[in-house]
């Protein structure tokens, strides 16, 4: 059974998180979780590069010891550096560390302490009020933990879209192996590139259904089989993640993927437009009467329904369905139209390539521009730049820049936004800038109105072009903090500032609906990548897909735009 990233990049997270509760070296703790970014960025899988005979100790951030490790794993599927730290750090410490407030030392006082292990023993503990006894607790800590383990009752699992996908597209190539005369998608949430998924749903067409099912189930990666039909089947995968299959025959495949793709209620949708023409749409082809009139094609059944092709980004039921009727639907940004990235970062900080490394990396993408934008000086867990670094720094892009050609190297920063919305540098080296992406790292605990002062502040400065991940929220780890984004919108657009759209996977960060709300403003974007490699470059494609399903057009975004106009577009 071959070991997927993800798993390796999961096992090293732990890691490193049970390390810091442990309180082992920081450096150590550091490697691990570096490690994982580095396996998770990776285009391809471990178990190929090792097949292949490539020295893993020639990627970033991984030496001959870790290299050694990961060619273990993928040897054995067990990592026992990890084993021995769970039995020694038993329970639910990892989760527990991730609720907001309790960082490794707290997560260690409550385990010898307070001998707190599992999720509900943290409950139990809290409830009964012993924790407030505990040096550097306190009833608001208490209550902290309390309300954040009462939001966590109820809500789903759901997977992260750049996690699903490495498993989906594993998948789809092992089904497809079956039969060339197959034709295999993964349809579903997915397919609507929603930023995290409840389960993948894969459609198969077909003339022999039981084939496809017997292929299915007998996927290496799969750790348990729920339902085993001739035409439909359910199995879990070793990640933990569900996968449905459905099979079909031709004529009913694009009917079949409308369904499959969803989403429900843009399905229910649909059937009252076909009801409107006493038609019957279902999973098999719209009929009238028994005959059936489309079914083949997802473009057939949109045209005979009197619709434009909506895409699946839109299938959301938030108005497309009247637009398409109108032939009025947006024409959606595409990666193709991206011209540069505006939010990078290089070894001068927290990033792992040089200035130079990025400017070849993203010139071979086909961009015409890249800002480099390390972090500056308050965010000292990246190493951030005072004045005199990031001085330096800009010698060393104006000899980058002098030997390119039809490329420039875009000079800015992620300049901190203080707790009281100042600014982390003086204007003196800003004005020699050509971008300010300005963003908050801390005091993300601030009441909302004070958040939201803070950050129309720091758009005040003339200086700032981009507000970095507004929100801040990362997917399933940490809630967005407390911020109007109604006000920050519209304060953006009096001030001629733009808000980013992150596309970090466990980001996205303007969201879909807040992007939407943002281009409905009439503020315009920047979708950028935040690399902080090479390869992480491609993480805009994430931003894309959630750009999409906020109805974004090439127009909304800056870096779409030639070098002259988006110059134009961040003078303000
Ligand atoms: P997920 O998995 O929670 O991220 O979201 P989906 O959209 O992938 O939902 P899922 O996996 O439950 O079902 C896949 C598609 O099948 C869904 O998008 C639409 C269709 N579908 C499922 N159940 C129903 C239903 O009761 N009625 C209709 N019209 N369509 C359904
Ligand atoms: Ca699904
Ligand atoms: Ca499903």
């Amino acid at each position: 059974m071959p070991v997927l990233n993800a798993e390796i990049a999961a096992m090293f997270d732990q890691t490193a998180e049970l390390l810091e509760i442990d309180g082992a070296n920081p450096f150590r703790v550091r490697a691990y979780r570096r490690a994982a970014r580095v396996i998770d960025a990776l285009p391809q899988s471990v178990e190929s590069m090792l097949a292949a005979g490539k020295d893993l100790s020639e990627l970033p951030g991984i030496g001959k010891d870790l290299a050694g490790k990961i060619a273990e794993i993928v040897r054995t599927a067990k990592f026992p550096l990890l084993e021995s730290l769970k039995r020694k750090l038993p329970g639910d410490l990892v989760e527990i560390a991730g609720i907001p407030g309790l960082g490794p030392k707290r997560v260690k006082l409550l385990f010898t302490r307070a001998r707190v292990r599992t999720l509900e023993d943290l409950r139990r503990a809290a409830r009964s009020g012993r924790l407030r006894r505990l040096e550097g607790f306190g009833p608001k800590v208490e209550q902290n933990i309390l309300a954040a383990l009462a939001k966590r009752v109820g809500t789903e699992k759901r997977t992260k879209l750049s996690v699903a996908e490495g498993e989906a597209d594993a998948f789809v190539r092992y089904l497809q192996a079956g039969s060339p005369r197959w034709r295999v998608v993964a349809a579903g949430s997915f397919r609507r590139r929603r930023e995290t998924v409840g389960d993948l749903d894969f459609l198969v067409t077909a003339s022999n259904a039981r084939a496809v099912a017997d292929r299915f189930v007998g996927y290496e990666n799969v750790a348990e089989v729920r339902t085993h039909g001739p035409e439909r089947a359910t199995v879990i995968l070793r990640s933990g993640l569900q996968a449905d299959l459905r099979v079909v025959h031709d004529a009913s495949y694009g009917a079949a993927l409308l369904y499959f793709t969803g989403s429900k209620p843009h399905n229910i949708a649909l059937r009252g437009v076909a009801n409107e023409h006493d038609w019957k749409l279902n999973e098999y082809g719209l009929f009238a009467g028994n005959r059936r009139i489309a079914g083949a094609t997802e473009e057939d059944v949109y045209r005979k329904l009197g619709l434009d092709f909506v895409p699946p980004e839109l299938r959301e039921d938030r108005g497309e369905i009247d637009r398409a009727r109108a032939r009025r639907l947006p024409r959606l940004i595409t990666l193709a139209d991206i011209r540069g990235d505006l939010h990078t970062h290089t070894k001068w900080t927290d990033g792992n390539a040089t200035v130079a490394e990025m400017a070849g990396a993203a010139k071979a993408r086909g961009y015409e521009y890249l800002a480099v934008t390390d972090h500056s000086r308050k965010v000292t867990v990246a190493h951030g730049l005072d004045p005199r670094q990031l001085s330096r720094q800009l010698d060393e892009i104006d000899r980058v820049n002098d030997k390119l050609d039809h490329f420039v190297v875009l000079k800015g920063i992620e300049l901190d936004i203080l707790p009281d919305g100042r600014l982390d540098l003086p204007d003196m080296i800003l004005s020699r800038l050509d971008i300010v992406v300005a963003a908050v790292h801390s005091g993300f605990d601030l009441p909302r109105e004070k958040q939201t002062a803070r950050v129309i502040r720091a758009m005040d400065s003339r200086r700032v072009s981009i507000i970095a991940h507004p929100t801040g929220r990362l997917i399933g780890e940490r809630d967005p903090y407390e911020i109007d984004i109604e006000r920050i919108i519209e304060a953006a657009r009096e001030r001629g500032c733009h808000l980013e759209l992150n596309a970090q996977p466990d980001r996205l960060d303007l969201n879909e609906v807040h992007a939407r709300a943002a281009k409905e403003a009439g503020v315009k974007l920047a979708i950028s990548s935040d690399a902080h490699s090479t390869a992480t470059l491609d993480w805009v494609r994430f931003g894309i897909d959630q750009a999409r399903r906020g109805w974004i057009e090439p127009d909304d975004v800056i870096n779409t735009r030639p070098l002259a106009a988006l110059r134009k577009s961040l003078k303000r």
